[in-house]
């Protein structure tokens, strides 16, 4: 799928630090812009906290999207949890990076009550699974629709983040295989395929809101990241701006393993979390429902986020980003878009309710 065009220059991903390590908006991007299958218990262990799983098996589901493509749902539990950040903002900045400014949005900390189990997919939404949507429905990405998505490029190690002709989820800008989370989706395009999903499968999908990605996340641990709170220790557990991309940034933060992929990686390559969820730090960027807002002072149930406001919640981090926004609680300046942007390294993953699935 490489482009010709696009091997002059190293295309990556959504967010980067300029030269001083102060971050850098990625332009103005996006502003114009089946049947049921049968629910299992999975072999693998589950239940919060994240570090220390108990040996009770999950329940799965899989979603047939059709020529034999599927979508693999693990149930999540009912539960309470504390969203945002355990450390201040100043707190953050000093561990991780950045300024204190950045970081106000994760707070207050409060306690969350999901108040319903519900099933969410296992990886991000692949290359493949989208293309089951695309050949089922004829849908048109915005990308597609505009003709152009946000790439970067990387020359003498800055980088910049041209628009790009032709450039779609068809035509990333770098190799992707099927079992890749698909990129170039918008927020309109990944409510698209939820709403196609819906009626194939009789069920409701839909994209996570806010707090179910982080509970989702957390999947029980309350650090900075799923795997504690130093990012050095995260080996194994995502792909995300690594060793093999601070060759192409020198300047740029990057943690200090390799995690053997440049762009991104097949879902499901590393390790899952507490809930058997694969993804949800690294890899894209993912779309959450809600439209970006503060938090509730207060302790809340099931909340849905703010009723105003023209912005989208991005969640999780990807492959080219600073370890800082790659926490759980991470929510910045940065991760918030307007429903039509697109870009090099978001895609989305679902949630359904699977009413009598018992
Ligand atoms: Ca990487």
């Amino acid at each position: 799928m490489m482009n010709a065009r696009w091997i002059a220059v190293l295309m990556l991903g959504a967010v980067l630090a300029n030269a001083s390590g102060e971050p850098k908006e990625p332009g103005t991007a996006g502003q114009q812009a089946g049947s049921a299958g049968e629910a299992s218990p999975s072999t693998q262990p589950s239940g919060a906290p994240g570090r220390e799983p108990s040996a009770t098996p999950r329940r799965e589901h899989t979603l047939d999207l059709g020529n034999g493509v599927t979508l693999k749902l693990v149930e999540i539990p009912a539960g309470k949890f504390l969203m945002g950040s355990k450390f201040s903002a100043e707190e953050v900045a000093r561990r991780y990076g950045g300024e204190a400014g950045w970081y106000q949005n994760e707070h207050p900390r409060h306690e969350v009550t999901i108040s319903k189990p519900f099933y969410m997919g296992v990886t991000p939404v692949t290359v493949d699974q989208f293309a089951a949507f695309v050949k089922d429905s004829g849908y048109r990405t915005d990308a597609e629709k505009f003709g152009w998505s946000f790439g970067v490029e990387i020359k003498n190690g800055e980088a910049n983040f041209p628009r790009v002709d032709g450039c779609s989820w068809r035509n990333p800008g770098f190799d992707q295989k099927g079992d890749h989370p698909v990129v170039h989706v918008s927020w309109n395009d990944a409510g698209a395929f939820c709403e196609w999903l819906s009626k194939k499968s009789g069920k409701t999908v839909a994209l996570p809101t806010e707090a179910q990605w982080e509970y989702a996340c957390r999947a029980g641990t309350t650090t900075a990241f799923p795997w504690g709170d130093d990012p050095d220790d995260g080996k194994g557990w995502a792909n995300a701006a690594d060793q093999s991309l601070k060759k192409k940034l020198p300047k740029r933060e990057c943690f200090s393993w390799d995690d053997g992929f440049l762009f991104t990686s097949p879902v499901g390559h590393f390790k899952a979390n507490a809930f058997g969820l694969y993804d949800m730090i690294g890899n894209v960027f993912e779309w959450c429902q809600d439209r970006f807002g503060d938090y509730d002072k207060g302790p809340v149930t099931d909340p849905t986020g703010v009723d105003t406001g023209g912005l989208r919640v991005l969640r999780g981090g990807c492959w080219i980003i600073h370890p800082m926004y790659c926490r759980s609680a991470g929510r910045s300046l940065r991760l918030r878009r307007v429903p039509g942007h697109r870009l090099i390294d978001v895609g989305f993953r679902v949630v359904a309710v699977l009413a009598g699935v018992d």
